[in-house]
C-alpha cells in the first residue's frame, strides 16, 4: 500500500472541543427543526391545487441529522464531494440554508415546481448538488467511480494547479446495502485500489416496509474488510459508554447488544416508561440496576437508551477525525429512524409525518416562536454572533461552485479507408488513428469497457494509449514474448479503464468520468463500449448518468438480429426506443464509415457544449460496401441532423424507402427491384431517428408558440415527396422508432422492423423471417398502394 495522505482535521473554528460540540448541537437542533418543518409546510400549510399528497420523509431525515451536521459543519473540505441519502434531502437543504447557500423560498417550495427537490438533483436543484440520488444504491456506488475518475485525472497530471484531491463520501441508508450494484462497485473498486472514499451507513435497521433483519452488521463489516476497507462501527454514544462503567453498565450494554431490532425500535417509540419496565424484567437480579434506574427519570432514561453512536456528535467527530487518511472507509453508524420525533422507531414511520399538534409541541421544545419558523437562528441557545463567526469558519463554506472546464478543440476526424467495412470496424479504426496521431482531443479521451474491449474493436486504441493502473504494471505476455495482438500495459497515465462484466459499473464509470469538468475542473471525453443488448442490463445506471447531466459517448455494438448466428440473447430489439426516449442522450445509427466519422466529430463537441449532452452510437458488425463519395459540409450537417436522401425520389414518386443502419443494402436492393417504375422511389438514409424526431418536435413546439418561419430538417427533406406517397421504413430494431415519419406530412407508412425476440440464423433467413428482406418491402409497397 502507498503512503496514505492525511486529510486536515483541524478545528477551524478555533473553539475547544466542548464548545465545538455545543455549537454543533445547536446547529443539529436547527437542522432537525427546519427539515421537519419544511416537510410539514409542504404537506399541511402550503395550499394544494390538486389534492395530491406531497410527501417527504421526516423520519429518514431525523435519522441522519447528527451525521450530516458533523460532516458539513466540521469535517468536509471544499474539495470533498457528497452523495446524500435521497430521502434526507430536507436535511441537506436545511444545512445549505444555515450555511447561507440556499434560499428560504426554495425551502418553502420544497417538492414544488422550481423548489428544493424531493431528492437531491444536480440538474434540478438550484443549490450545488454533487451527486444526484433517488434510485437507491446508485448515488452510493457513483462516489466510488468518482474516486476512480479522480485517480485517472491525477494519473494523467490533469488536475488544475492548486486543486487538491477530495474525498468522495456517500451518506447511505442501510437498506441501500440490499442493492446489488453496491457490491459490483465494491469489487471493481478493489481491483483498482480505490481510495479517498467514505461510505457512512445510517444504520437505523429500518427500510421502507419495516424493521429489517438482525445481525446484519457483522456480515457487512466482514465483507468490506475483505475488500480492504477500514470499517468503523459507531454503536454507543458517550452517555452509554459512560454508563458502561456505572452500576449495571456491562449488563445494560450486553442487553442492548442482544436486543432484537424490532424490540429496540418498539421501545424507542414507546419511550422512558417502557424502557424502565422492560429493563426491570430482563435485567432483574443484575447488581446495581436499581441505582441505574433511580438515577434516570423517564426522559433521561429514554435519552440514555437512544444514545447511539450515529446520534452522538462527540462520537461521530472522533470517528471522522480518526479516519483522515486515504483508505476507503465504511462507517456503520447506529441510528434511530425518526430520532427525537414522535415517530422514532415506529416500523411504519417511513412515510409517516407529524400531526399538526405534534408539530406544535415540537415547535415549543425546539424554542421556535410561531411566525419565526424559518428564521435561521431561531431558538438557538448560543449568541447569534458566535454562530455566525462559526459558520464563516466552516471549511466547506469556502466551496466555490464551478461547473465547467476549458473546452478541448475537436479536429477533423478522417474517414477510415476500406471498400467494405462495418460501423464497428470503422469505430475501431477511428479510435486507433486518434490513438496513433495524438493531439489534445486524443489526450482527453478515456475509454472504458466491461470486458468487451477486444470484441468492440477498441484494442488498437488501448495498444497505443495503455491501460489505467495506479501503479506501473507490465504486460507479462509481452515480457515473456508470447505473441498477442493486445498489449495491455498498465500505468497511471493509461487511457483505458478496463472493467469487469457488470454493465452497471460501466455506466457509473461513464457517469463520473463525464463529470470531470465539474468535479475536477478538467475536461475528459469518455468513450464507453458495450454490446447493445446489454444496455438493458445497466439501464438504470445509464439513465442515472444522463440525469446527472454527465457527458460521454456510448458505443453500443453489435446490435439487432444482424448479429445473426449469435441468437436471441445477444440481439437487441428495444434499444432504438431507449435511444429516442432517453433525455440527455442523442442516439445515432449510421450505416457507413463516413457518416460515423462526421457524427463522432460532432459528438465530441456536443459533449462539451453547455446545452449539449451524451451521444449513443448503435453500431453493427455487418460489413457493408462503402459509398465512394466525398461528403460536403452540408452533407455532414444533414447526417448529424439525422437524415439525407441517398436517392432523391423522382418528382411525383408515390413511394419512398426510409432505412436506418445496417439494413441499408436491403433498402437499396428493394429500390433497384422497382427500377422499372416511373417515377422512381427515393431512398431516405436515416442516421439518427432521435435527432430527426427532436428537430421536428421542436419545430412543432415553436410554431405552436407563434413562430412562423421554422422548418425542421425532416420537413425540408420530405418536401421532395408528394403527400400521398407511401413510406416504407426499415430498421433492425423495434419499428416504432421510425413509424412517426408518417405524421410529418401525413404520408401513409408501413414500418418494417423487429418486434419479437431474435434467434440464431443467417442474415438471409433472419431478414426473411422478421420481414426485413426485399420480398417484405415488395409486400409492404403493395399494401401501401392498396391503401391509396
Ligand atoms: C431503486 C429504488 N427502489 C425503491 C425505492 C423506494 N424506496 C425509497 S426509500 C426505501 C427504503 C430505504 O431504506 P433505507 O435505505 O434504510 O433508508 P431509511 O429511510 O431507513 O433511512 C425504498 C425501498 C427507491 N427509491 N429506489
Ligand atoms: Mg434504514
Amino acid at each position: 500500500m502507498t503512503a496514505l495522505r492525511k486529510f486536515d482535521t483541524t478545528n477551524h473554528s478555533g473553539e475547544d472541543r466542548a464548545s465545538l460540540i455545543e455549537t454543533l448541537r445547536e446547529l443539529e437542533r436547527r437542522a432537525l427543526w427546519l427539515s421537519t418543518w419544511m416537510i410539514h409546510n409542504a404537506n399541511a400549510i402550503r395550499p394544494s391545487r390538486d389534492g395530491l399528497k406531497v410527501g417527504g420523509h421526516q423520519s429518514s431525515s431525523a435519522s441522519l441529522v447528527s451525521l450530516m451536521t458533523a460532516l458539513y459543519f466540521h469535517t468536509l473540505r471544499p474539495e470533498d464531494r457528497v452523495a446524500v441519502k435521497p430521502h434526507a434531502s430536507p436535511v441537506f437543504h436545511a444545512i445549505q440554508y444555515l450555511l447561507g447557500r440556499q434560499s428560504r423560498d426554495q425551502l418553502m417550495n420544497f417538492r414544488g415546481l422550481g423548489g428544493a427537490q424531493s431528492y437531491p438533483s444536480r440538474t434540478k436543484d438550484s443549490v450545488d448538488v454533487d451527486f444526484s440520488t433517488g434510485s437507491v444504491g446508485l448515488g452510493v456506488a457513483a462516489t466510488l467511480f468518482a474516486s476512480l475518475a479522480q485517480d485517472l485525472v491525477m494519473g494523467r497530471d490533469m488536475m488544475p494547479a492548486g486543486r487538491r484531491p477530495g474525498r468522495m463520501i456517500a451518506l447511505m441508508g442501510d437498506a441501500e446495502l440490499d442493492e446489488g450494484n453496491i457490491f459490483e462497485a465494491v469489487l471493481e473498486g478493489w481491483k483498482h485500489d480505490v481510495r479517498n472514499l467514505w461510505w457512512i451507513v445510517d444504520y437505523n435497521r429500518q427500510s421502507l416496509d419495516g424493521v429489517i433483519n438482525d445481525q446484519l452488521a457483522p456480515k457487512f463489516l466482514n465483507l468490506f474488510e475483505n475488500f480492504g476497507w477500514r470499517t468503523v462501527t459507531l454503536k454507543y454514544g458517550k452517555k452509554l459508554e459512560a454508563a458502561r462503567h456505572g452500576p449495571s453498565g456491562e449488563a445494560l450494554l450486553d442487553w442492548i447488544d442482544r436486543c432484537p431490532n424490532q424490540l429496540y425500535s418498539a421501545l424507542s417509540f414507546k419511550g422512558g416508561a417502557a424502557w424502565r419496565e422492560r429493563l426491570k424484567i430482563d435485567l432483574s437480579g443484575a447488581s446495581g440496576l436499581g441505582a441505574l434506574l433511580d438515577a434516570h427519570d423517564d426522559e433521561a432514561l429514554s435519552e440514555l437508551m437512544c444514545n447511539l453512536g450515529g446520534h452522538d456528535l462527540a462520537t461521530i467527530l472522533d470517528a471522522f477525525d480518526a479516519s483522515a487518511d486515504e483508505q476507503p472507509t465504511l462507517f456503520l453508524a447506529y441510528t434511530i429512524k425518526g430520532h427525537r420525533l414522535p415517530l422514532a422507531g415506529h416500523k411504519d414511520n417511513h412515510a409517516g409525518q407529524l400531526t399538526a399538534a405534534q408539530v406544535e409541541a415540537f415547535r415549543a421544545t425546539s424554542g421556535v416562536r410561531a411566525g419565526h419558523e424559518w428564521e435561521p437562528f431561531e431558538g438557538m441557545a448560543i449568541p447569534r454572533r458566535r454562530i455566525q463567526a462559526f459558520l464563516e469558519s466552516v471549511p466547506f463554506a469556502a466551496r466555490k461552485s464551478q461547473r465547467s472546464a476549458p473546452a478541448i478543440a475537436v479536429e477533423r476526424i478522417a474517414v477510415p479507408e476500406g471498400r467494405e467495412m462495418s460501423t464497428q470496424e470503422a469505430f475501431g479504426k477511428i479510435m486507433t488513428t486518434l490513438g496513433r496521431e495524438g493531439g489534445e482531443l486524443a489526450d482527453r479521451i478515456i475509454t472504458t469497457s466491461p470486458d468487451v474491449t477486444v470484441s468492440t474493436n477498441l484494442s488498437g486504441w488501448v495498444n497505443r494509449r495503455g491501460l489505467f493502473n495506479r501503479f506501473q504494471n507490465a504486460d507479462i505476455f509481452q515480457v515473456e514474448k508470447v505473441p498477442s495482438a493486445q498489449k495491455w500495459q498498465g500505468k497511471p497515465s493509461g487511457q483505458h479503464m478496463e472493467l469487469g462484466i457488470a454493465e452497471n459499473n460501466l455506466f457509473l464509470m461513464l457517469s463520473q468520468l463525464g463529470l470531470s469538468h465539474d468535479f475536477f475542473g478538467t475536461r475528459l471525453l469518455p468513450v464507453g463500449t458495450v454490446y447493445d443488448p446489454f444496455i438493458n442490463r445497466g439501464l438504470d445506471a445509464l439513465i442515472y448518468a444522463c440525469y446527472q447531466d454527465s457527458r460521454f459517448m456510448l458505443t453500443a455494438t453489435p446490435s439487432g438480429i444482424t448479429l445473426a448466428p449469435e441468437g436471441g440473447a445477444h440481439q437487441s430489439v428495444n434499444t432504438p426506443l431507449i435511444g429516442m426516449a432517453q433525455d440527455g442522450l442523442t442516439y445515432f445509427e449510421p450505416a457507413f464509415a463516413d457518416e460515423l466519422a462526421a457524427i463522432m466529430e460532432w459528438g465530441f463537441g456536443y459533449m462539451q457544449d453547455e446545452e449539449g449532452g451524451s451521444v449513443y452510437l448503435r453500431l453493427s458488425t455487418r460489413a457493408l460496401e462503402q459509398p465512394q463519395r466525398q461528403l460536403s459540409e452540408a452533407d455532414r450537417r444533414d447526417i448529424v441532423n439525422g437524415a439525407y436522401w441517398l436517392r432523391r425520389p423522382d418528382p411525383g414518386a408515390n413511394l419512398t424507402i426510409a432505412y436506418c443502419g445496417a439494413i441499408a443494402p436491403e433498402a437499396i436492393q428493394a429500390v433497384s427491384a422497382f427500377a422499372g417504375r416511373s417515377p422512381g422511389p427515393g431512398i431516405l438514409a436515416i442516421t439518427s431517428p432521435d435527432h430527426l424526431y427532436r428537430g421536428w418536435d421542436e419545430a412543432c413546439r415553436r410554431r405552436r408558440q407563434g413562430e412562423t418561419d421554422v422548418t425542421s430538417h425532416i420537413e425540408t427533406l420530405l418536401e421532395a415527396l408528394p403527400r400521398d406517397a407511401g413510406i416504407i421504413t426499415m430498421q433492425d430494431g423495434y419499428p416504432t422508432a421510425l413509424a412517426w415519419l408518417g405524421s410529418v406530412q401525413r404520408n401513409p407508412v408501413h414500418a418494417l422492423g423487429v418486434n419479437r425476440f431474435g434467434q440464431c440464423g443467417d442474415l438471409t433467413d433472419l431478414y426473411r423471417v422478421y420481414g426485413l428482406d426485399a420480398d417484405s418491402v415488395e409486400d409492404a409497397a403493395r399494401e401501401l398502394a392498396a391503401r391509396r
